[in-house]
């Protein structure tokens, strides 16, 4: 593949934040694009993700101190189209390891990971083109996995760092019809884990309209005026720890198909040797036994990152502890770190393992990542970020390398239900393919 023009510029995300999005430009009908119909332009974009409770092995988001995206562009249009523009790769494999090569350092901090990703997306999506396939078709065949409709992991409530709404006065406290007010002197938050999601299993044609089914059914139970979070869920209020998931338990009861998982989040939980959840402190044992005692009561399909992301020994601990159905799930833990998921599985510490591939900063590493993880016997799980733009690239990485499952947030931006879109379209032309 030759790439014959690069272009990156600052988009904004969901959050308003600036990050980068990377065009490149290729010839079909030159010796190394061959193409029997003659010469064509053929054009690829892709946009990066942006996460806000990163963990801190994850590779380098290349980010200004006034946080923009500057640099990372610079880089892109400077120093990575100098070297690849008119250079010849044989596979992309080999332009992510020259992507790789050449930024040189372990984390990507010197051309950003951000600045990298873009390119080797649309690196991928362009060979696809070029190939004329779709691009969940390319990730199979590079990857040598068997591509399949994952299970949606729809996020319906945000909490945590992701939920940074100030305490609103209760709806009992207002009169009917009116926005909550602010409680004066509160700037924190009442839903303890960063993320509650259903998880809805089948072919995403029948899942999704049952996901927008619950997700509708849950806004008119919390009600008008339920600020939303950072990855379109609602944001409601509660008192207790289980009271979230009494609402979900009894929303999807006539529903078989559909569970509830968590994203607990927890290094942001951690403070000082202990968890904080409602204003309470946790040991790593007590908290073990609130995890037990939920997937005892509430039908649980999945806790993430259940302790913070050193704490690999309460990991393995717990993931003894459950029934081997629930999967506790790797996610700062991990990093999408083709070692450190090497290490979980050595001591047994998780069964299932989050991948994002902005963690790591090539398509390549993403997919060694996920390679680690079937080799473990784990189960894979692809994810956005809680700083989203309209690339769907997540949703063809599901389906190519046959995820469990995708977390692609809640169906209050549309950033997020695209990637379900996607999905759809997906298994439109897998049908055709
Ligand atoms: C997570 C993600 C995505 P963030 O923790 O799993 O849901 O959040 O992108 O903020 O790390
Ligand atoms: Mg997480």
């Amino acid at each position: 593949m030759r790439i014959d023009h690069i272009e990156a510029r600052s988009i904004l995300d969901t959050r308003g934040k600036p990050t980068v999005e990377t065009t490149l430009d290729a010839q079909q009908g030159s010796t190394l694009n061959p193409n029997p119909q003659g010469r064509t332009l053929l054009r690829a974009t892709a946009s990066v993700p942006s996460g806000k409770s990163t963990g801190s092995y994850e590779a380098c988001e290349l980010r200004d101190s006034d946080g923009s995206v500057a640099r990372a562009i610079e880089n892109v249009n400077g120093e990575i189209a100098n070297a690849l523009i008119d250079h010849d790769f044989n596979s992309l494999d080999e332009l992510d390891s020259f992507l790789i090569n050449l930024d040189g350092t372990p984390d990507k901090s010197r051309l950003g990971a951000n600045a990298i990703l873009s390119v080797s997306i649309a690196a991928m999506r362009l060979s696809a083109m070029l190939e004329d396939i779709p691009p969940w078709k390319s990730i199979a065949k590079r990857a040598g996995t068997t591509s399949s409709a994952p299970r949606l992991f729809v996020n319906v409530m945000n909490g945590g760092a992701h939920a940074h709404t100030p305490i609103l006065a209760s709806r009992e406290a207002r009169p009917e019809g009116t926005m909550p007010n602010l409680v004066s002197g509160h700037a924190d938050f009442k839903l303890p884990f960063q993320e509650y999601l259903l998880v809805v299993e089948g072919k995403t044609s029948a899942a999704f309209p049952i996901a927008q089914e619950l997700f509708a059914k849950l806004g008119e139970r919390l009600g008008d005026g339920t600020p939303m979070g950072d990855e379109g869920g609602y944001a409601p209020i509660f008192e207790t720890l289980e009271q979230p998931f009494e609402i979900l338990t009894e929303l999807i009861k006539e529903f078989p198909n559909v569970k509830i998982a968590i994203d607990a989040a927890a290094s942001e939980l951690f403070k000082n040797g202990a968890y904080e959840l409602l204003g309470k402190s946790y040991s790593p044992d007590e908290l073990t036994n609130v995890y037990q005692g939920l997937a005892s009561q509430f039908p649980i399909h999945s806790i993430e990152d259940p302790f913070t992301e050193n704490a690999g020994d309460d990991f393995a601990r717990l993931t003894a502890s459950l029934d081997n159905n629930i999967l506790i799930i790797g996610d700062d833990l991990t990093v999408t770190s083709p070692a450190r998921i090497k290490d979980a599985a050595k001591n047994k510490e998780i069964n299932a393992v989050l991948i994002k591939p902005n963690q790591i900063g090539t398509v390549k590493e993403a997919l060694e990542a996920v390679q680690a993880t079937y080799t473990a016997g784990f189960k894979a799980v692809a994810s956005h970020r809680s700083g989203e733009t309209m690339d769907t690239f997540i949703a063809d990485f599901a389906y190519g390398i046959g995820a469990h499952g995708l977390k692609a947030g809640g169906f209050g931006q549309r950033e997020r239900i695209v990637k379900y879109e996607r999905l759809l379209a997906i298994e439109r032309e897998a049908e055709t393919v």
